[in-house]
């Protein structure tokens, strides 16, 4: 098994200690943390998903591999954090949240994280956080950018409403929207106006600077 396969396979059997293990050897190793993440970490994840939609997996399962994922990633972080360009002048606000009614703040977590360390000056409001709240702390911290993650097809459905009432707060000139989170596509993003799309991090700080002009 390689290191990427070692862990995600602790992250579906939900083993924290070994997820933290596996995080420090592949800094050893290493390799760069946001590959870890990806290649490792993330796709446990996606084999968790897949086995609670076949009933396999109940929630119990689903929370200890979250905690297992969660404490790998925290040895990483730091590492991500030292690696960003510290000192240097920011490049635009991004205004992140997991919309409302979803608690899934993983992902969204995994966004802010690198684009913090990509020299994005990052707000980060949480998950299950409303419409209106987004955009009034839009407005009032004057963010260029309000990144939204849903990994849920009932809270997906918040998505065209953010951006219905941005436009119609005349907002979208000089605020972009973009969205992601597992159940997003470029299609769909396209077909609600967003500006910007991702289906990872390393695809946020992209589309976060494209939205930028840089
Ligand atoms: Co949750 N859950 N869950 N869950 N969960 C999903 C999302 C399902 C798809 C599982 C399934 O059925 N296959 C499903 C949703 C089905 C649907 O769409 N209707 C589901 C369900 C049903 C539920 C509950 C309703 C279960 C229940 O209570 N019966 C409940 C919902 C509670 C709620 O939100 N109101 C629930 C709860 C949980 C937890 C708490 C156990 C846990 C979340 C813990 C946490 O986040 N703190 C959880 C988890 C872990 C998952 C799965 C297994 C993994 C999600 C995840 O973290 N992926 C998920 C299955 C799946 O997604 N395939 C399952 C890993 C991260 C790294 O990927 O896609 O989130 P990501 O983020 C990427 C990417 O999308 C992009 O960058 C990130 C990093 O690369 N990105 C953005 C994300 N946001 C972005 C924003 C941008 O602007 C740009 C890019």
């Amino acid at each position: 098994m390689t290191i990427f396969e070692k862990m995600a396979d602790a992250v579906i059997r939900g083993n924290e200690e070994e997820c933290m293990e596996l995080a420090k050897a592949a800094l050893k190793e290493g390799i760069e943390p946001i590959k870890a993440i990806q290649q490792g970490f993330a796709k446990g994840m996606e084999t968790v998903g897949i086995n609670f939609e076949s009933g396999k997996f109940y929630l119990p399962e689903m929370m200890l591999a979250a905690k297992a994922m969660n404490a790998g990633v925290e040895v990483l972080e730091p590492v991500m954090a030292s690696k960003g360009s510290q000192g240097a002048p920011k490049r635009a606000t991004v205004v992140l949240a997991t919309i409302q009614g979803d608690m899934h703040d993983i992902g969204k977590n995994i966004v802010k994280l690198l684009m913090s360390t990509s020299r994005f000056d990052v707000i980060d409001l949480g998950k299950d956080v409303k419409v209106t709240r987004i955009i009034e702390e839009a407005q009032e911290k004057r963010a260029d950018i309000i990144g939204v993650s849903a990994l849920m097809t009932t809270t997906m459905a918040y998505m065209p409403e953010l951006i219905e009432d941005l436009s119609a707060m005349d907002m979208r000139q000089h605020l972009k929207v973009m969205v992601g989170g597992a159940p997003v596509t470029e299609e769909w993003a396209k077909e609600i106006g967003s500006d910007g799309y991702a289906k990872d991090a390393v695809g946020a700080v992209r589309a976060a600077r494209e939205l930028m002009g840089k």
